[in-house]
């Protein structure tokens, strides 16, 4: 079993390194590959990538120009389609610090032991928390939780968490039904939300683990624009109504 750390980056020069090496540390018992698309970063981000793959197990992908996050997700997710077996893991998270490798082993063990799909570093399970979130960003995550449950019926509790854990066969599963384009219809931070929509509907197991968020950490300044991520996760919210299959969930 090999687990698969995804990365999308985007202008994130200053974090990578400490990244990358406290990756490799969190995951020295186990067979990894990190697997990073630069998203058409505008400093140094795609030469760095490229020097740390020298010395650590690093596949550098490349967007010319900046695509987005749902764009650079779509890269890494189809990259594993093609070259991830059906039982290894894919974890997916930040490039930006806030996301500490620590939890990938926990997150894998979450998916192993619950026979769980998805595993989701949440803030909102018992012992979870967030530290320097800005109030308006706390009240995004908290609101989504509660349109979702309503309109939606899933009743995980940390929606927009981009860190997760996933087994292979459920990527796969959602890319042959959707197909390459529409396995992500989102258009922004919403993608959190399309994905889970997708491999919930899909029969996926999710299971929350207790996660510290603490945004004091993060270097460089949040690429997530609030009004355009609350429109777009209301749009996502509104199309996945529209959509045949129903959510058949597991706790
Ligand atoms: N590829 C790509 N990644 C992005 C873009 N915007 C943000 N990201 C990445 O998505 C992740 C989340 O962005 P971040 O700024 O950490 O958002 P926040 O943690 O919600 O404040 C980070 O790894 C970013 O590098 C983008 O336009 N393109
Ligand atoms: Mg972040």
């Amino acid at each position: 079993m090999t687990v698969y750390i995804l990365l999308p980056c985007y202008n994130e020069e200053s974090n990578l390194r400490q990244l990358v090496d406290e990756i490799s540390q969190a995951c020295h018992n186990l067979d990894y590959k990190i697997v990073a698309v630069d998203d058409g970063s505008r400093d140094g981000t795609y030469q760095l990538l490229l020097a740390l793959s020298r010395t650590y197990p690093l596949i550098v992908l490349r967007h010319e120009d900046n695509k987005g996050l749902h764009e650079a997700l779509r890269t890494l997710l189809l990259w594993t389609y093609e070259n991830a077996g059906e039982s290894d893991y894919i974890i997916m998270m930040d490039s930006d610090l806030t996301h500490d490798p620590r939890y990938i082993p926990q997150l894998i063990s979450a998916c192993e032991e619950k026979e769980a799909d998805v595993a989701i570093a949440s803030r909102f399970a018992e012992g979870g928390k967030q530290v320097g979130v800005p109030l308006h960003r706390v009240l995004l995550s908290k609101g989504l939780r509660i349109l979702v449950k309503i309109t939606l019926g899933i009743s995980v509790r940390d929606i927009s968490s981009g860190y997760r854990c996933i087994r292979s066969a459920n990527i796969k599963k959602i890319i042959k039904v959707y197909g390459c384009m529409r396995f992500i219809e989102a258009k922004g931070f919403d993608v959190q939300l399309d994905l889970l929509f997708k491999l919930v509907s899909h029969g996926a197991r999710v299971v929350e683990i207790p996660f510290t968020l603490d945004y004091s950490k993060k270097g460089g300044r949040s690429k997530l624009k609030i009004f355009r991520t609350v429109l777009g996760y209301l749009q996502t919210i509104l199309r996945l109504k529209r959509f045949p299959t129903g959510v058949r969930e597991a706790s």
